[in-house]
């Protein structure tokens, strides 16, 4: 890890020095004017966080390191005979800003071998709980199990100079990733299964070992399937209900594990990661009622009528930034081009895709009339036999977990000070809208 580590300390440097200047000569500047819309609801948009690790573009969608997601796919290094990118790639890309080398991802796959031992006392903590618990109050209670090992929070308590609070926090960051997918693992096999979760394996990489210690399908298309899953996934931003909230526990100087189940507990809302869920059961229930008829693009338009004028939303269309077709999406479905064109649940998906976006332009109000990630994500896992839907969300979460980790190292690094907007009465809004 020792190129890494310098790759960042380089850069975190320069990113402070950058840092400072802002403060020093453009501090006082306005960039944008606040609203008492803004105030009430939910700050969206609302440009008051530093995030250094991705950016969305309401066109272009996300990119890591203003590098589209096409051309994370296209350029990191990939596992042998694969053709997606390997997610460990990503989290590189995202710490370092730079493109890894085949060598760098499979050094760091190495890395996280040697640290992905999960202590006992967190799998007997895990085997405490009642089976019929949420797999996310799992992984948050395991999160937390977990921390009382936080190389940060040990260091902190030894007085642990400022200029290393990013040495320590990488260090957590690569437990936690080494460690999430024995977990999720085990979550998943005790709660759904027989509890037997498959062995470790370390000559494979990340991704594709998770995939196999699921259980699900030794197909060499599912371990593929899961690695772009977990590289998509990887971040999204800053404002975002999870990271927002692990950045914001995070400022506190709360070490990464703690950041991260609160995190957690933002992504098992249904407004945020639950949301993937509820487009799959949305698809098997249109499935279910479309019997033995082929799904067919004037078929899903009725289809998509209907819902509308039953004041529903269609779930998995529609984003509160984006204005296009996710290239989440876009990526998911040509890969279900390649692996399951046969498969009659991605039959409906694809005729979702053709049929929804002119009803929902036909209607006229929905800013953003195209699918997003998550009207494909659950076909994917589905078709591979992981058909639990309540365990899609710590899917996302081991994903998830690349981007706050990356965030929260840079947001050490740069010294990025504890978060305290200030909040009003709605009276002290009413005062403030009338003195300007
Ligand atoms: N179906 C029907 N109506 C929709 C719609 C959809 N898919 N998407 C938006 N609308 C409606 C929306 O309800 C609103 O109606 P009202 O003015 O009557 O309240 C109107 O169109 C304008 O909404 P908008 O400005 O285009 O979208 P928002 O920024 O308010 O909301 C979403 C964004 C994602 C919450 C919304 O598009 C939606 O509900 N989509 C379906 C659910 C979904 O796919 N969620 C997953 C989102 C995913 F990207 C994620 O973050 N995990």
């Amino acid at each position: 890890m020792e190129n890494m580590k310098t790759k960042i300390a380089a850069l975190a440097g320069e990113k402070s020095a950058f840092k400072n200047f802002l403060l020093k000569y453009h501090g006082e500047r306005k960039i944008q004017g606040l609203t008492v819309e803004m105030a009430i609801n939910g700050a969206r948009a609302v440009k008051s966080m530093v995030t250094e690790t991705s950016d969305l573009d309401a066109n272009l969608g996300i990119a890591y390191r203003h590098l589209s997601l096409y051309d994370v796919n296209k350029d990191l290094p990939k596992a042998p005979g694969g053709n997606v990118a390997l997610p460990e790639g990503a989290f590189w890309l995202l710490v370092t800003g730079e493109e890894p080398s085949e060598e760098e991802v499979h050094g760091l796959t190495e890395e996280l071998h040697k640290r992905h031992e999960v202590p006992k006392n967190v799998l007997d903590t895990l085997d405490t709980l009642p089976l019929d618990t949420h797999p996310m109050t799992q992984l948050s209670v395991a999160m937390l199990a977990l921390q009382k090992d936080s190389k940060f929070n040990q260091q902190y308590q030894e007085g642990m100079k400022k200029d290393q609070y990013w040495v320590y926090a990488l260090e957590d960051a690569l437990d936690i990733i080494a460690k999430i997918p024995t977990i999720a693992a085990k979550i998943y096999r005790r709660t759904f299964q027989d509890g037997v979760v498959p062995a470790y394996d370390t000559n494979l990489d990340w991704a594709a070992n998770f995939a196999q210690m699921l259980g699900v399908n030794q197909d060499a298309g599912f371990k593929e399937a899961v690695r772009l899953y977990l590289m998509l996934h990887a971040d999204h931003e800053g404002g975002n209900v999870s990271a927002h909230a692990t950045h914001l526990v995070g400022s506190a100087l709360s070490d990464p594990y703690y950041a991260w189940a609160a995190g957690l507990c933002g992504l098992a809302g249904p407004l945020h990661g639950l949301a993937n869920q509820e487009c799959l059961s949305w698809l098997l229930d249109v499935q279910k009622q479309l019997g033995d008829q082929r799904p067919t693009k004037e078929l899903l338009t009725e289809f998509a009528e209907k819902t509308l004028k039953e004041g529903k939303v269609i779930p998995g269309f529609g984003h509160a930034v984006l204005r296009n077709t996710d290239p989440r999406y876009m990526l998911e479905r040509e890969f279900a081009l390649t692996h399951c064109t046969h498969d009659p649940l991605f039959q409906l998906v694809d005729a979702c895709y053709h049929a929804i976006p002119p009803v929902l332009l036909k209607q006229g109000k929905v800013k953003n009339p195209y699918p997003n990630v998550d009207a494909h994500s659950g076909q994917l896992m589905y078709f591979y036999n992981l058909k639990e839907q309540n365990f899609y969300t710590v899917m996302f979460a081991v994903s998830r977990t690349l981007g706050v980790m990356a965030q929260y190292i840079w947001s050490r690094a740069i010294g990025l000070p504890i978060e305290r907007p200030k909040s009003v009465p709605l009276e002290e809004l009413m005062n403030l809208a009338k003195k300007h």
